[in-house]
């Protein structure tokens, strides 16, 4: 077997990619990927067993996430970049064994590597696969999926300047814990839901840092048509990252869109005031291939998801910053005061054509917890009088698989008495339908970005007190999740920390699941695959 990976919903034959990833990852990539995260182990249990002060090691865990991140599905197709990281984590590992005491330490803290040719050796005795037990493995491989959701998510915290020691500790905690072979099985379980646990907290962390830089996301109905000037297309998820693309671009004649998970930065009333702040080209992640081509202008990847250009004239067009990265296309980096100079970016902008029309209207989204809790009187007097018979939260991501139709037809026949709550790049699939209101409520309410997931869980703790309820389980709410990437298995693992039971998941159940783990969160939280659209409506609705 060349590689092994089984991180995302689009994994060969719901398995493992074995050869090539499906999402276009070389084998080399996959391997140097493997290394990076045996490093950052490493790295972990010098800081657990040595003590470390956590809130003394600022590069340190600065590196750690941006590590994590880059091994995000579609966020970095770099090997060179990869390999550069990997070396930046060896040194700083071997400074931070210098600096404390630890002993026993395992191989993924002493290992040494100095050549491109021992990196894939090495890495090929310590893959996913080298991890002989199944459930282990599984268990391991989820904890560290969430995590890898979870430095994203802190990352762009940081960014904005807010930063919980708590959570890097965790994170290093549980990167040692997945070396330690004294682990049994439950308590891997138990790490998975204190994963979770600490999910929920990033999740607030970053909604804190959002909305403290940015605003409190207002309902907004976003432009998805085109204007006749030149322009960049704005994709992924950091929020400090377009700031400074609005900041400048304003005056230049150049317009910005958003793309994908991008759209909802619309909401934010910071960036309301600039008006070459036009809308959002495009749909989901998976369709940058035939929108690209058409935008005609340069595109700026923040985070991921990265398809591979299919063509070279794209591929020169695109720009790739943070953790993300593809061979060919420029990578721009930030000075130490957090600032990227995007001169370049919209010097190309002026020189190609203005963006081709695909669609025109708009869509409406803004509805954040702050938002849906100040109608709280409306919604709960909707609930009461049965004019809202049930909450939808059909919250996570997009992907290419055909089987995901399913929830299209899913928002197209639920009842005209039912709301679906969404966040996460799962939107697309239902977002531009007219699926009307309830008495002024629409029956789409988009809270923002995958991690703003937080939204709809403190929506439904909210609603949970409003009604008196002591289980968040006896609300007229179901989840229907779709997910892709490992940003969504944190966002999964934050809501059975907090309770929620019987979330259906789909398009496949993680091909990371053993048999045995499946049946832990089958007995114990009701997790569930899809089935018919018809069959599961009935199902929810009768529940
Ligand atoms: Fe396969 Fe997904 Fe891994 Fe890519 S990220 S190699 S598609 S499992
Ligand atoms: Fe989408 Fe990649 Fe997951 Fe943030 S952009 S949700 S898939």
């Amino acid at each position: 077997m060349s590689m092994f990976c089984y991180q995302c919903q689009e994994t060969a034959g719901g398995k493992g990619c074995t050869v090539r990833g499906v999402c276009g990852k070389t084998e080399e990539v996959a391997k140097l990927q493997d290394l990076l995260i045996y490093t950052l182990k490493g790295i972990s249990e010098i800081v657990v067993k040595g003590k470390a002060d956590v809130s003394k090691l600022e590069n340190t865990n600065h590196e750690v996430l941006s590590s994590l991140f880059m091994t995000i599905t579609n966020a970095n197709f770099d090997d060179g970049s990869i390999e550069k990281q990997i070396k930046k984590m060896l040194s700083i590992r071997d400074a931070l064994a210098k600096s404390v005491s630890a002993k026993n330490l395992h191989d993924a803290a002493t290992f040494a590597v100095d050549s491109r040719e021992s990196m894939l050796k090495k890495a090929a005795s310590v893959g996913i696969m080298s991890v002989l037990n199944e459930d282990v493995r599984s268990l391991r491989e989820m904890i560290t999926y969430g995590l890898k959701g979870m430095a994203a998510y802190a990352e762009h915290a940081k960014n904005i300047g807010k930063e919980d020691i708590e959570i890097i500790t965790f994170i290093y905690e549980a990167l040692a814990a997945t070396l330690d072979d004294s682990l049994t099985a439950d308590d891997l379980v138990a790490l998975t839901l204190k994963t979770g646990e600490y999910g929920v907290k990033v999740m607030a962390l970053l909604d804190e840092a959002n909305t403290s830089r940015f605003g409190i996301p207002a309902i907004t109905e976003v432009n998805i048509g085109v204007r006749n000037n030149p322009a960049i297309l704005i994709s992924g998820h950091d929020l400090t990252d377009l700031e400074q693309l609005l900041e400048q671009t304003k005056g230049t004649g150049v317009d910005v869109y958003t793309h994908s998970e991008m759209l909802p930065a619309h909401y934010y009333p910071a960036f309301k005031k600039y008006d070459n702040f036009v809308g959002n080209y495009g749909n989901a992640w998976w369709k940058q291939v035939g929108e690209f081509e058409s935008f005609h202008g340069p595109i700026l990847f923040t985070t991921n998801c990265i398809v591979p250009p299919k063509s070279e004239e794209v591929r020169g067009r695109i720009f790739t910053t943070g953790s993300t990265g593809f061979p060919g296309c420029k990578h721009i980096t930030a000075d130490e005061n957090g600032k990227k100079d995007f001169s370049e970016v919209i010097a190309l902008a002026k020189t190609l054509p203005a963006p081709e029309e695909i669609e025109t209207g708009s869509i409406v989204g803004g509805f954040s917890h702050n938002q849906v809790l100040a109608l709280a009187d409306k919604v709960v007097e909707a609930v009461k009088s049965g004019a809202i018979k049930k909450f939808f939260v059909m919250a996570g991501c997009d992907g290419r698989m055909k089987s995901r139709d399913y929830y299209t037809e899913f928002a197209e026949k639920l009842p005209k008495d039912t709301i679906i709550l969404t966040a996460g790049c799962a939107k697309y699939r239902y977002n531009k339908l007219k699926l009307g209101d309830i008495g002024g409520i629409p029956r789409v309410l988009d809270a923002g970005q995958c991690n703003d997931s937080y939204s709809l869980a403190v929506i439904a703790l909210k609603l949970k007190e409003v009604f008196g309820l002591d289980d968040i389980n006896k609300l007229p709410i179901a989840f229907n999740i779709a997910w892709y990437e490992q940003k969504a298995v944190i966002v999964l693992l934050a809501l059975l920390y907090l309770g929620v039971k019987n979330i259906h998941l789909g398009p496949t159940l993680p091909g990371f699941l053993s048999p045995n783990v499946a049946k832990v969160l089958v007995e114990k939280f009701g997790i569930a695959g899809i089935g018919t659209v018809d069959n599961d409506i009935e199902l929810f609705m009768n529940a």
